[in-house]
């Protein structure tokens, strides 16, 4: 009896400690308002101050990450394109344009893949004028969810060999 009481108490901990890293995971993927307080996407003026280049070279996206554009509908939007459409503020064919419908008031862009993501504002003249930004994605430093499944199967595995002594 006083082995399997320790036996549940060994698992029980195992157990925790695997909630704490699932935790842990889920607590590395960050939420970033672009341009940096609020969130707020518009025109870049010397009044608002708003460098959107310079926020995001500030920061390290992971996949993972959200991002979030604050805006009102009816004068901006947000474009993922290429890195030409970019460069060219090329409005047309984007790879995505979020927020079609004109509803949202906070979008959240979730970065998924280890790449780089271009995104412009598509009303006219906002990106010339640095409405704009780049962010290059690495891939997240975390423990992978398959990873995180497969130690959760491995701990119930143990737990159950503890259990059953
Ligand atoms: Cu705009």
């Amino acid at each position: 009896m006083a082995r399997q009481g320790s036996g549940s108490a060994v698992a029980g901990s195992l157990i925790f400690v695997v909630i704490l890293a699932l935790l842990g995971r889920e607590a590395l993927a960050s939420d970033y308002k672009v341009g940096g307080t609020d969130g707020t996407w518009e025109v870049p003026t010397a009044t608002n101050g708003l460098n959107y280049s310079q926020w995001a070279a500030s920061h390290t996206f992971q996949t993972g990450d959200r991002l979030i554009f604050r805006y009102a509908p009816s004068a901006h939007a947000v474009q993922r394109v290429t890195a030409q459409a970019y460069s060219a503020c090329t409005v047309t064919n984007p790879l995505e344009l979020y927020n079609q419908s004109g509803s949202d008031l906070n979008l959240d862009v979730q970065l998924e893949n280890e790449e780089p993501y271009y995104f412009i504002c598509p009303f006219p003249g906002h990106c010339p004028a640095g409405q704009k930004f780049m962010v290059n994605v690495v891939k997240a430093a975390a423990v992978g969810l398959t990873q995180s499944l497969s130690t959760v199967a491995a701990v119930a595995t143990l737990g159950s060999f503890f259990l059953f002594f």
